[in-house]
């Protein structure tokens, strides 16, 4: 079997592009740091900060206002995979039923912050998530690096089947 190609050995146009979109203080960057094996520090997002060339992360403010609605469907252009971004300890959402459908794109849901809710508010996450048209969704916290493993799975997935669709392309000569 061939050896699997690290990320920078990999051609730019096979790299799997994740976009986090989620509320301001959903824990997208946090979870973009720990995914890059930085330290976690809190910086406020003022705009989009592309990580490692694989992960577009956005502020907050991109989904909480009306205004910022263009710029992030512009800014999805560039992503395979959206990953919606709920915190576990929150009562409310700005995702609205269906969200998902102003993306022709796969939308993954991500609990965040697992480690400051009970049952009940991580299900409560889960359903935010779910009808916003997310799927499939996973529970984490970056703080205690639980359910990281199985989105990170998931991602291989994706990112397999991104480089498995763009083989068939250039035996096409179409890329
Ligand atoms: N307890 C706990 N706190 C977290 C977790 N993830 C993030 N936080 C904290 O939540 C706060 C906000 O996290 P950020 O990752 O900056 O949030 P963001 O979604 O990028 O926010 P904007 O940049 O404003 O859109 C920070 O103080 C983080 O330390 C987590 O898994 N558990
Ligand atoms: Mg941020």
């Amino acid at each position: 079997m061939a050896k699997k190609k690290t990320k920078e050995e990999m051609a730019e146009e096979d790299l799997l592009k994740i976009m986090f979109v989620g509320r301001s203080r959903a824990g997208k960057t946090t979870l973009c740091q720990y995914l890059n094996n930085m330290d976690l520090e809190y910086h406020k997002t003022q705009t989009v900060q592309v990580f490692n060339n694989t992960m577009i992360d956005t502020p907050g403010e991109y989904l909480e206002r009306r205004y910022y609605r263009g710029p992030l469907v512009v800014t999805a252009n560039d992503a395979d995979v959206l990953i919606f971004t709920q915190p576990a300890n929150e009562k409310i959402t700005f995702f609205s039923p269906g969200y998902n459908s102003n993306f022709p794109k796969p939308c993954v849901g991500v609990v965040t912050k697992a480690d400051l809710a009970d049952e009940k508010g991580i299900d409560n996450a889960i359903k935010y998530l779910k009808t916003a048209g997310a799927d499939p969704i996973f529970v984490t916290s970056a703080y205690e690096g639980t359910g990281i493993k199985e989105f990170l799975k998931h991602l291989e997935k994706l990112q397999k089947e991104k480089i498995k669709k763009n083989n068939k392309l250039r035996a096409e000569g179409k890329i």
